[in-house]
Order: C-alpha cells, then sequence, then structure tokens
C-alpha cells in the first residue's frame, strides 16, 4: 500500500498468530493475551492520522478478549483486526478456542465441545463492524487483497484468516478448508446489512464458509466525535515535555 514502516502501528497479541512480530519491520507492541484491541484503540486516540493493525488468535480475539472485540465494533474504531482462525490456542498447544466445532475433542475437551461455537462474522456485523471479511491462508491473492481494504476501509474492519493448525488441530486441514470454502459470487452485494447476516447464517447451516468482503458500510467513526480530535492528533497537540514527573509515580 506504499506505508513507511514508520507511518504504521501494529499490535501484536500472544499466540502463534503474534509471533508475526518477529518477521515484521515496524512500529509494533506484543502486548497481553486477549489485549491487542484495547491497545490498537488506544493508538489510534493518540494519532487518528495513523493506520492501527492488531495482529491475533481466535483465542485472544473471540474468548480471552471478546469483551474488547464488542467495544471496537459498536464504537466502529478505525483499526483493522486480522484473526488467525485455526480453531484452537495454537501456542499453548491445542486447547479448544471459541470457533471449534460442536464434539471438537481437544486436550481441554477430552469428551468432545460442548457449547456452540462463535461465528466472528455475524457477531462483528450485527455489534456495527463497518467492514467484515473472510480470507483463506490458502488463498493468498485474495487475502491480501481483503487485507489491503480492511485497512483502506474507514471504520472498524475485522478480516477473519481460515488457516490450517498442522500442529493441533488435525480436523481443520488444507483440504478440509478446500472443500468447505466459497467465493462469494459477483453479484454479491456487501452493503446489505440482513443480506450479509443471511448469507453467513446459510453458510453455518451448510457448514461452509464464504471468502471475500461480506459486509461494508460507512459510519463515522469514534474519533470523528471527539471535538479535541477536529483540528490535530493528540501527540501533535501534547507533546510530552513532562514524561520524567509521570514516571516518577510508577517509581
Ligand atoms: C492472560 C493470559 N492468559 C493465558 C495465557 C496463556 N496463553 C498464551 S498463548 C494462549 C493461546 C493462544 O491461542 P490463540 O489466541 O488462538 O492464538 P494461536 O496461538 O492459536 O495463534 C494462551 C491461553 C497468557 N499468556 N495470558
Amino acid at each position: 500500500m506504499g506505508f513507511d514502516p514508520s507511518s504504521v502501528f501494529l499490535t501484536f497479541d500472544i499466540g502463534c498468530s503474534s509471533n508475526m512480530g518477529d518477521f515484521l519491520n515496524g512500529y509494533a507492541l506484543h502486548g497481553l493475551h486477549g489485549r491487542a484491541i484495547p491497545t490498537a484503540i488506544g493508538m489510534k486516540l493518540a494519532n487518528h492520522k495513523m493506520p492501527v493493525i492488531a495482529v491475533m488468535g481466535d483465542g485472544g480475539c473471540y474468548g480471552e478478549g471478546g469483551n474488547h472485540l464488542l467495544h471496537a465494533c459498536r464504537g466502529n474504531h478505525d483499526i483493522t483486526v486480522l484473526v488467525f482462525d485455526n480453531g484452537v490456542y495454537g501456542l499453548t498447544t491445542g486447547q479448544v478456542a471459541p470457533t471449534a466445532k460442536k464434539g471438537f475433542k481437544s486436550k481441554s475437551t477430552p469428551a468432545g465441545v460442548i457449547e456452540t461455537p462463535i461465528n466472528p462474522l455475524s457477531l462483528t456485523i450485527s455489534q456495527g463492524a463497518t467492514f467484515v471479511a473472510q480470507g483463506f491462508a490458502g488463498n493468498q491473492s485474495q487475502l491480501a487483497e481483503l487485507i489491503g481494504k480492511g485497512i483502506a476501509h474507514k471504520g472498524f474492519s475485522l478480516i477473519n484468516i481460515l488457516q490450517p493448525c498442522v500442529s493441533f488441530n488435525p480436523t481443520r486441514s488444507f483440504d478440509y478448508y478446500k472443500e468447505k470454502t466459497y467465493l462469494l459470487p459477483e453479484s454479491y452485494n456487501a452493503g446489505d446489512f440482513r443480506k450479509a447476516l443471511d448469507e453467513v447464517e446459510e453458510s453455518v447451516l451448510q457448514e461452509k464458509f464464504p471468502l471475500g468482503v461480506i459486509y461494508e458500510t460507512e459510519k463515522p467513526v469514534f474519533t470523528d466525535g471527539l471535538i479535541q480530535l477536529a483540528d490535530k492528533t493528540l501527540v501533535d497537540k501534547s507533546p510530552i515535555t513532562h514524561l520524567e514527573s509521570i514516571l516518577q509515580d510508577f517509581k
């Protein structure tokens, strides 16, 4: 997208997903499990002209950090969240994550998952997200395009990325995703809220995964509502000249 690495901010959760922080150049913060979204929102408030991207696993985003996700959606915070959805807690070796299918047997659910899985698409669309897409690690050109669109979108964007965890989730193999994913047709209208929810519901019934932009709309973003930020960003407004005295409080 032509960004200088020093003009973008990335925040990484904890997990295999977030070890991506070791492979990218750019300003980044590798924070706490489930907390990449509040960190991203904080960065956006400090400098709302800067693209901010949060990278998370499905455990961190839909489990431990699920509450943050809801409020990021309803606030239409202008950040992009990339979720590496493999259906398990990969880094901690395969406990079940919220997108796993009912009945899935894992180390933490030896008799099978009892709960209904979270559907990240309908969840975020219904809570006010203004850009919701799904990609597949096996379709890299489409995925790159979706990530670009998500970053370019003004408002809260979520890209759920289906990907195998070859070590700890054999049920979600490449072949499984190849069979179960489908591209949304050209005629699909991503601007229709009700149709987007219907499409997702139908895909769940069929046990299929749509790929593409599922829903997209325009609404004012959170910082548009802050008159304090109307003229310039917070970092431009108040250079921190008294950092030492702030830090003293923590000593
Ligand atoms: C507050 C907190 N709880 C639990 C952990 C332990 N922990 C580290 S990674 C992880 C799971 C990561 O799973 P996911 O977010 O799905 O990412 P993945 O590794 O699959 O990419 C957990 C539970 C932690 N580091 N911090």
